[in-house]
């Protein structure tokens, strides 16, 4: 039997666990917190970067990047994905988290909470002005780097919480295949959990002691590959959470089916796998790594795009086959049948668009000579303001659109439809102007984290400022549609009381196996764990050889 097509059905009707509610609603509006803070940071960085104003009061550029940076890649995102996977594995796998998760997720919420004030206090004290990606020789006071490994075991014990709910239904459903979103809730925390090990160890063994003065000097260039280990698994575990919703929502909001679950579930997969042993492709132009190591990983990258081609052919398939059931004829006929005005369509489709664009992107940049080109510059900030602060971004709109009503019992009514669209609208016109001037300004070789100086006067690169300016305008449009949503939330939060459906899709063909294979997880991380000693043994070995010599602090 199918878990997928039948978990829902019987609890489509049911109201959300009100207990389950308050932890998720927790989640959700604490990341929109951190949305607006990020926001306000994002569009002054803007500004200055435009020469349109100085920062007052002494605030310095790079304590201003490393709030931003922060607050929206590492708290907007994981406090949304956490509060969105609880509510669906509330809601597929039972109707309740059992206790124990439940319990689990409010200590996971309750330190990362914590470590996310400890460490704002930090860096508006500019004593942790290191951006999130906290690259030794900048030093933070050791207490930045505490804040950031409570904000990683909290995510621990909310990961803990998934399994051990999973197991429990595992064990109770003896033979039947896990309902889709839970395998998928599974494989997200199980990919953190691993990726997460390499930045604990950077932190725990290199950086902390470090920065209490324990020791003299530290290890740069072990210490940036134990943290890109982390990194782009980490874009990745914003993006799944995002092809949770392609995969198993949208096909429900636009009245259609899941193409197949079997697809589905081997992407997912192929992330596992292929997401972690590639950080070297953030190294690319960094001495000390050989260039077979690098060749090897890079292979690795194009691997990984795989899962995310299976992914835009699963969703066409759907939008077609979706379309044509409706009446839809011809090669295109499809694309008038899907349902404009719902903003629970609108908003993710939007960034699934934008994603073409946005993985072409990431495809140049993996790509080694042309990586020689972007590196640092506006390009690869272009990049990811198309992945996570598009794709990822207006896909966790659309999902709050109707996941605030559904768990409060509150009705989505048309005016929040069309607040939605414009919000998304806003969104994406900000962000043409920001990260296409992002994307053109940086093949002229723009830096990335630089504020304004003068020598952008300078004829060589007096191109670069009308795009800075244009970047501003785009990050002001954008600063408004970050407002407009935070009122959203707000209206979401007073509509009227009543129903919102939990929009979980049935897969089309249910005889279709999928196999049972695919759950055999000891098989999946064994691999996985082979992957990683493959990729890291032997460069990790040699960084960590005698030559390597250490860097002593540098604070900005
Ligand atoms: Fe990236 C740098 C390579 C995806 C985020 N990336 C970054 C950084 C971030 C980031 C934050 O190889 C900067 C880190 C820093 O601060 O230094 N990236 C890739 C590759 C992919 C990729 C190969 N990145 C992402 C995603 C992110 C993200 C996803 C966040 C969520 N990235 C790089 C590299 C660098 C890098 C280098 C280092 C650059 C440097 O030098 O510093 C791939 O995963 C992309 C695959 C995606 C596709 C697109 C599939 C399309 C789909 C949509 C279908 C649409 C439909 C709707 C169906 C192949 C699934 C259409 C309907 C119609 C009707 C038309
Ligand atoms: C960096 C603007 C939304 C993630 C930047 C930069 C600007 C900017 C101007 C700095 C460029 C530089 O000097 O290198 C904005 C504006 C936003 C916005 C105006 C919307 C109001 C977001 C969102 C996310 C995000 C939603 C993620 C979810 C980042 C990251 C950096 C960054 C990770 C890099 C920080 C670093 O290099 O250390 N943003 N952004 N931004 N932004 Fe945004
Ligand atoms: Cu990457």
């Amino acid at each position: 039997m199918n878990g997928t097509e039948t978990q829902p059905a019987r609890q489509a009707a049911a109201a959300f666990n009100p207990k389950d509610s308050k932890l998720v609603l927790a989640h959700i509006l604490f990341a929109f917190g951190a949305l607006l803070l990020g926001g306000i940071a994002g569009v002054l960085q803007g500004l200055v970067r435009g020469g349109m104003i100085k920062l007052p009061a002494g605030i310095g550029y790079y304590q201003l990047l490393t709030a931003h940076g922060v607050l929206m890649a590492l708290i907007f995102t994981t406090f949304f994905i956490i509060g969105f996977l609880y509510s669906g594995i509330s809601k597929t796998l039972g109707g309740e988290l059992l206790p124990l998760p439940r319990r689990l997720a409010w200590l996971g919420f309750g330190l990362m909470a914590g470590g996310t004030a400890l460490g704002t206090v930090f860096i508006l004290l500019n004593k942790a002005s290191v951006l999130y990606t906290f690259y030794a020789p900048l030093k933070a006071s050791p207490y930045f780097y505490i804040a950031l490994t409570m904000v990683v075991v909290g995510s621990w014990m909310s990961g803990f919480g998934i399994f051990i709910n999973y197991r429990y239904w595992k064990r109770t459903h003896k033979g039947q295949l896990s309902p889709l979103f839970s395998f998928m809730a599974v494989i997200t925390m199980l990919l953190w959990q691993v990726a997460t090990i390499g930045v604990a160890a950077e932190v725990l063994l290199q950086l902390i002691p470090w920065s209490f003065g324990w020791v003299d000097t530290v290890n740069v260039l072990l210490s940036r590959t134990l943290f890109w280990y982390f990194g782009h698994p980490l874009v990745y575990f914003w993006l799944l959470p995002a092809y949770i919703c392609w995969y198993t929502i949208i096909p429900k909001v636009i009245g259609g089916k899941i193409f197949s679950d079997a697809l589905a579930r081997l992407s997912f997969i192929l992330f596992l796998l292929f997401s972690i042993p590639v950080g070297f492709h953030h190294q690319l132009t960094e001495p000390g790594i050989s260039s077979f190591w690098k060749f090897l990983q890079v292979i690795l990258t194009f691997m990984v795009i795989v899962p995310s081609l299976m992914t835009a052919f699963s969703l066409f398939a759907t939008f077609e086959t979706t379309g044509r059931e409706k009446g839809a004829k011809g090669l295109f006929g499809w694309f008038k049948f899907l349902p404009w005005k719902d903003v629970r369509f609108f908003a993710p489709f939007m960034g699934m668009l934008i994603f073409i664009p946005a993985g072409a992107g990431g495809i140049i940049n993996a790509s080694n000579q042309m990586n020689q080109v972007v590196h640092n510059t506006l390009w690869v900030t272009g990049h990811f303001h198309l992945t996570v602060a598009t794709s990822v971004a207006l896909t966790f709109f659309g999902i709050t659109y109707w996941l605030i009503p559904a768990i409060t019992g509150r009705q989505l009514t048309q005016r929040l439809h069309k607040l939605g669209i414009w919000q998304t609208i806003l969104w994406c016109v900000g962000m043409f102007f920001m990260s296409g001037s992002m994307h053109t300004v940086g093949l002229l070789g723009s830096p990335r984290r630089t504020a304004y100086t003068t020598y952008e006067n300078h004829p060589d690169t007096v191109l670069w400022m009308p795009y800075h300016v244009a970047m501003a305008i785009g990050g002001m449009i954008l600063f408004v549609a970050v407002v407009m949503m935070i009122y959203n939330v707000v209206a979401l939060m007073r509509s009227p009381k009543g129903e919102t459906e939990y929009p979980i899709g049935e897969v089309r063909d249910a005889s279709e196996p999928t196999p049972k294979l695919f759950e055999r997880w000891g098989l999946w991380l064994g691999v996985t764990a082979v992957l990683i000693l493959v990729a890291y043994t032997i460069p990790v070995a040699q960084m960590m050889g005698g030559d390597t010599p250490g860097s002593i602090p540098f604070v900005t």
